[in-house]
């Protein structure tokens, strides 16, 4: 697949807590840094997410007594998962991974900042309703097509993907610069979904 002008390269949550040693590590997590490092050089154009809660963030375990992470809990926007506390900001944990390189991004974009809602997406909190500005900044820019890569597969990429999808852009999961939480299912359910929505997914680039 040929990189063109209108194509981006959208990095997701690629910080601390997602790799090992971190608050909620993904198993590998730090592999994709090499990977997306050596992709990132195909892209004229790169946006990078970043988890970015308050401490006492409602989607953290700690925040409802009783509860353990990984549990599930009905929030008034949909069933959520109870996570341990991650990505509070301003801590190491919320920080990029130092070995990312961000030179060349042009825009990051912070998501579950608020209080009271999660957000998976890029594009849009859990709610399924209110939008980060990031649709709004592909269209003024012209990007159509966006390839994905980051942590973790079946949460944020899996998201954002789909989001991607329907609203109206090509959305492409590269796996080689993905790993996963696998949670119950959930990477096998998000390739499904994926495949659903339409998202294409390739191996590696190169
Ligand atoms: C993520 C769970 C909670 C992710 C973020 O980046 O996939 N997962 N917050
Ligand atoms: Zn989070």
């Amino acid at each position: 697949m040929q990189i063109g002008p209108d194509d981006l390269l959208l990095i997701i949550d690629v910080q601390n807590d997602f790799c090992p040693g971190g608050a909620l590590a993904v198993s590998e997590g730090n592999a994709v840094v090499p990977v997306i490092n050596r992709i990132s050089r195909h892209f004229g154009h790169i946006a990078l997410t970043q988890d970015w809660h308050p401490p006492g963030h409602r989607s953290f375990a700690s925040s409802h007594p009783g509860s353990a992470p990984f549990e599930s809990m009905a929030m008034p926007y949909g069933q959520q998962t109870l996570w341990p506390d991650h990505c509070v900001q301003g801590t190491a944990g919320a920080a990029l991974h130092p070995e990312l390189s961000t030179e060349r991004a042009e825009l990051l974009i912070r998501k579950g900042f608020r209080p009271e809602i999660d957000s998976y997406s890029a594009f849009t909190e859990n709610d399924r309703a209110t939008p980060t500005g990031l649709a709004g900044y592909l269209r003024e820019r012209g990007l159509k097509r966006i390839y994905l890569a980051g942590l973790a597969t079946d949460y944020c990429v899996y998201y954002s993907a789909v989001d991607a999808r329907r609203l109206g852009f090509d959305a492409v999961v590269i796996e080689s610069g993905c790993r996963a939480i696998d949670l119950s299912g959930s990477l096998s359910a998000a390739w499904a979904g994926m495949q659903e929505a339409g998202v294409q997914r390739i191996g590696d680039l190169d």
